[in-house]
C-alpha cells in the first residue's frame, strides 16, 4: 500500500515534471537562384521567347516557420505547425497570398496515433509524393501541372487528418476536408486515405484523393492557384478543366536503397470527371465535355557520389486521353509529355548547399494550343522547354 502511494506521488511528480516540456522550434528554407528558360510564351519571338531569371524556391519552396508540442502527460502530447510560405526576390506571400498558405495545424498525438485539424497536407502527398524526383529536385522536377500533387502544390483547407501509429514501419492515415461551406456539406468536399510501408532499404506507399469542385476546393480560387481557369497560355496542360465535378488521384510509389542509390518508381491516374464548359468568344465556340484522364509514370535513380554531393536523375511519362475539346480547331487533346530531369547537390555545410538543376520536356499530340510547360514555368511558345537552374539553398 505505502509503495504503490509512493509510486503514485512519483508517478504524479513525473508528470508535473513533463507538464512543463514543452518546445516551440522557428525553422525554414530560403531558395534563391538563376533560371534560363528556353522558352516562354510571354517572350518575344524575335528573341526565341528565351528567358533568364531571378527566382525564389525552385529546389524548396522559400518558407518559415514554427512548431511547437506540450507534453500534456500520460503520453498524450498537443502539437501544432504554422508555415509560411513567401518569395524571396520581393518578400510577396506565397500560395496565392494567405499567411501560413503552406501549412497551419493543431492537434493531439498519443498512442493512438496524431489527430490534427487545419490546412494540411493530402494522403497522396503524404505517402507516394516522396517517391517523385520533385521531392527531392523540386518543382521543375514534378509532373505536368503537378497534376497528380506528388509535389504538394495543393494544400486542404478546413481538414481534419487521422495518422496512425508507427506499426514495424507501417503507417496509414486519412483526411477528411468540411469545404468550408455552412449547410453545404457536399460542395468542396475532399477526402483522401493512404498507407505506407519504410523499413531498411525498402519503403513504398499508396493514397487515393477524391476532391468535389476541384476548381474551388483543390485549385483555390486565388490567380496562382485559379490557373487551371485561365487560358492555354497560363496553364498548357489542364486549362479548360475547371469545370469538373470531381477530381480523382491514384498514387503508387516505391523506392529501394542500395548503397549510395537509391531507384525510385512512381505511377498516377488522375480523372477530372464530367466537364461541362460551353464558352462563345471573338474565336469562337469552345466545349469542354467528357472526363479527362492522365497517366504518368516516372522512374528516378539518385547518387550520393562523396558525403557532400549527390546527383540524380529522373525520366517522367504522362499521358493524357482524348479530351472532349472543340473549338476553332477541332481536334482532340491528346497528348503525351516526355520529361528528363537532371540535378546535383553539393553541401557546403549541414545548412547550406549550392545546386544545379536542368529538365527537358516534350509533347507529343495534342492541338497546337496544347504547348510544353515544365511545372511551376509559364508555358512554352511551342511543344519543347528547357530549364536550366543554379541556386543556393539555406536551412535554419
Ligand atoms: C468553396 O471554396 C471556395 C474557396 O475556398 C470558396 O470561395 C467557396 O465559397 C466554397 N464553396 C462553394 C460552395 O463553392
Ligand atoms: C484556402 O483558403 C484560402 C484563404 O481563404 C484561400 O485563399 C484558398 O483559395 C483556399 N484554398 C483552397 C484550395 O480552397
Ligand atoms: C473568386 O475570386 C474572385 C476575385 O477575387 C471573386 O470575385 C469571386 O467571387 C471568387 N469566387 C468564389 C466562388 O469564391
Ligand atoms: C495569364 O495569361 C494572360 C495572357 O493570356 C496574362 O496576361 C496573365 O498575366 C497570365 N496570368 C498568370 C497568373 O500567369
Ligand atoms: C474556376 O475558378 C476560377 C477562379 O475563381 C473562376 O474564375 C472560374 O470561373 C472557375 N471556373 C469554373 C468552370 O468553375
Ligand atoms: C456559336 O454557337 C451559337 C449557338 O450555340 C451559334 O449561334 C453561333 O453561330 C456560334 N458561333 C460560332 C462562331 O460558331
Ligand atoms: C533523382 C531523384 O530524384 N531521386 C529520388 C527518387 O526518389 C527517392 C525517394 O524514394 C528520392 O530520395 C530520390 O532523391
Amino acid at each position: 500500500m505505502k509503495k504503490s502511494l509512493l509510486a503514485l506521488a512519483a508517478l504524479g511528480a513525473f508528470a508535473g515534471a513533463a507538464h512543463a516540456q514543452s518546445s516551440v522550434t522557428l525553422y525554414g528554407v530560403i531558395d534563391a537562384g538563376v533560371n534560363y528558360v528556353s522558352s516562354v510564351h510571354a517572350k518575344p519571338k524575335a528573341k526565341g521567347g528565351r528567358q533568364f531569371s531571378l527566382t525564389s524556391g525552385a529546389m524548396q519552396g522559400s518558407r518559415w516557420g514554427v512548431r511547437g508540442t506540450e507534453n500534456l502527460g500520460g503520453g498524450l502530447k498537443a502539437i501544432f505547425t504554422l508555415e509560411n510560405g513567401f518569395e524571396l526576390n520581393n518578400g510577396r506571400l506565397g500560395q496565392g497570398g494567405s499567411e501560413f498558405g503552406r501549412q497551419a495545424f493543431v492537434g493531439l498525438s498519443g498512442d493512438f496515433g496524431t489527430v490534427t485539424v487545419g490546412r494540411q497536407y493530402d494522403s497522396i502527398a503524404d505517402f507516394v509524393g516522396g517517391f517523385a524526383a520533385g521531392s527531392q529536385w523540386g518543382t521543375y522536377a514534378a509532373h505536368p501541372s503537378d497534376l497528380d500533387n506528388f509535389n504538394n502544390g495543393a494544400r486542404i483547407n478546413n481538414s481534419i487528418k487521422y495518422t496512425s501509429p508507427n506499426n514495424g514501419g507501417f503507417t496509414y492515415s486519412a483526411l477528411y476536408s468540411l469545404g468550408g461551406v455552412a449547410g453545404e456539406f457536399q460542395k468542396n468536399r475532399t477526402w483522401s486515405v493512404g498507407a505506407g510501408y519504410a523499413n531498411g532499404p525498402l519503403a513504398f506507399g499508396a493514397a487515393y484523393l477524391n476532391a468535389m469542385n476541384p476548381n474551388l476546393s483543390f485549385y483555390g480560387n486565388t490567380s496562382a492557384d485559379g490557373g487551371i481557369a485561365k487560358s492555354f497560355t497560363n496553364n498548357s496542360v489542364l486549362h479548360g478543366f475547371a469545370s469538373a465535378s470531381t477530381l480523382e488521384i491514384v498514387g503508387v510509389g516505391g523506392a529501394y536503397t542500395f548503397g549510395p542509390a537509391t531507384v525510385g518508381l512512381t505511377y498516377s491516374n488522375v480523372k477530372l470527371k464530367d466537364l461541362n464548359d460551353h464558352r462563345s468568344d471573338a474565336a469562337g465556340n469552345t466545349t469542354f465535355t467528357g472526363s479527362p484522364k492522365f497517366n504518368n509514370g516516372e522512374v528516378n535513380l539518385s547518387y550520393q557520389l562523396t558525403p557532400a554531393l549527390k546527383v540524380g536523375t529522373a525520366y517522367s511519362y504522362t499521358e493524357s486521353n482524348s479530351v472532349g475539346y472543340s473549338g476553332s480547331d477541332e481536334k482532340t487533346s491528346k497528348a503525351k509529355y516526355h520529361q528528363v530531369n537532371l540535378g546535383a547537390d553539393y553541401s557546403l555545410s549541414k545548412r547550406t548547399d549550392v545546386y544545379a538543376l536542368g529538365a527537358y520536356q516534350k509533347v507529343c499530340g495534342g492541338t497546337d494550343l496544347v504547348t510544353a510547360q515544365i511545372n511551376g514555368l509559364e508555358p512554352s511558345r511551342n511543344k519543347r522547354q528547357a530549364v536550366v537552374r543554379v541556386g543556393l539553398r539555406h536551412k535554419f
